[in-house]
């Protein structure tokens, strides 16, 4: 220390109060991860490489963690009657079904991120902790969000091992060629990344959880929101999109809004007994190959009428795709002025009517989608009317 100043200079003021890596991982309590592992390999083309479970160590849970490009998601089971952790797997499992529990972020000091968010408000989950191997060193905390989610922090700098402390590499499950749909492109060939993941909260509850995002993590809103005159209209829902400075981190929080049918948030919120993640989006560079691949390993997707195609060529323009490609494959587009995006959503991927994912390929456009919402939120009704809860 040289010399202290008595104003804050610009560089001080300006500095990011709670920097981000990235998402470090998608964690998800399941009824049976073994499984769930297969399906994530052979249907979403993810690599398994890494493993924890009684072999090295685990004696409650396993737990298998799997690769695409930078997204990682780890599936957890409780293995037996279990105390403390395992106790929490089980009760969560058993209360909200197989469901995400943890929305890892990395972070570059996890102390400092921790001390931020409790000093602004945050729940602690987990106070700064340290695992060790020969890897190296993994500084963790916790703090609680919507529902029973949480955000771990992340501070792996240094760390060289497969995921954390406690954890073996494990070779895949099957090898690209295996997957037997398409030629191969090899691994990261289906998604490269986690766009943003969305949380679903109780009536009414959706400024606070902004308001929490804003203050505990320095996050701000980004443009896009769907306001109630959308959400009378036929959206049902109403969602702002909160996000890191850098937007390498998007939290979208929808809460249901009064509308002339039962908000696809209610269901949501009945079927999985509270407010927790919704959905999951992965960034494609190649969404044609994404959906032809998953597909053809049994992935559904939401349908799309032939009627939205129709006029799609007048008012999107241009894209990558041709409006006959996306047609065929029920993708949605969007523009704005940035530029625009292709997405499409998969049908829930349990027997619950809750968690489910999306696949977006972006092209300039920082948006969600907005204007598909009035094709999606159709085609998420109809399937809501199919399961009778509309
Ligand atoms: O993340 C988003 O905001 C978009 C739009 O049930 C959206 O993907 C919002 C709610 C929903 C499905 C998609
Ligand atoms: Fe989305």
């Amino acid at each position: 220390m040289t010399q202290t100043t008595h104003h804050t200079p610009d560089t001080a003021r300006q500095a990011d109060p709670f920097p981000v890596k990235g998402m470090d991982a998608v964690v998800f309590a399941v009824g049976n991860a073994k499984q769930a592992a297969h399906y994530y390999s052979t249907a979403f083309g993810m690599r398994l490489v890494a493993y924890s479970g009684p072999e090295n160590g685990s004696r409650e849970t396993a737990s298998y963690v799997l690769e695409n490009g930078s997204a990682r998601f780890v599936f957890t089971s409780v293995i037996k009657p279990a105390t403390t952790w395992g106790h929490f797997l089980a009760e969560h499992v058993a209360e909200h079904g197989d469901g995400v529990i943890d929305l890892a972020i990395e972070v570059p000091d996890a102390r400092a991120a921790y001390a931020y968010a409790v000093e602004h408000g945050a729940r602690s989950v987990a106070e700064p902790y340290e695992l060790k191997d020969e890897h190296g060193t993994v500084v963790l905390a916790a703090i609680a969000t919507y529902g029973q989610t949480r955000h771990t922090l992340v501070e792996r700098s240094g760390y060289d091992g497969p995921y954390l402390p406690g954890f073996a590499a494990a070779a895949p499950i099957v090898e690209p060629p295996a997957w037997g749909h398409l030629p191969a492109e090899g691994w990261g060939s289906t998604f490269q990344a986690i766009d943003h993941c969305v949380g679903n909260v109780e009536l009414g509850r959706m400024n606070e959880w902004v308001g929490f995002y804003n203050k505990v993590m320095g996050f701000t809103n980004m443009k896009e929101f769907v306001g109630d005159d959308i959400a009378t209209e036929y959206s049902a829902l109403m969602s702002k999109v909160v996000a890191d400075g850098t937007l390498k981190v998007k939290f979208p929080i929808n809460e249901p809004a009064i509308a002339k049918k039962k908000s696809q948030i209610d269901e949501y919120l009945e079927f999985y007994g509270g407010a927790g993640v919704q959905h999951i989006a992965l960034n494609t560079n190649d969404i044609v190959q994404t959906v032809r691949t998953m597909r053809a390993a049994g992935v559904q997707f939401l349908d799309t009428p032939d009627s939205y195609y129709d006029t799609l060529g007048e008012w999107v323009g241009e894209t990558r795709v041709p409006v006959d490609t996306l047609r065929e494959l029920k993708i949605l587009a969007d523009r704005d002025e940035d530029g625009y995006l292709l997405q499409i959503f998969t049908k829930p991927v349990q027997d619950r009517p809750t968690v489910f994912f999306e696949i977006i390929e972006r092209h300039g456009s920082m948006g969600f989608g907005k204007g598909n919402f009035k094709a999606l939120f159709e085609a998420i009704e109809r399937e809501q009317a199919r399961r009778g809860n509309l």
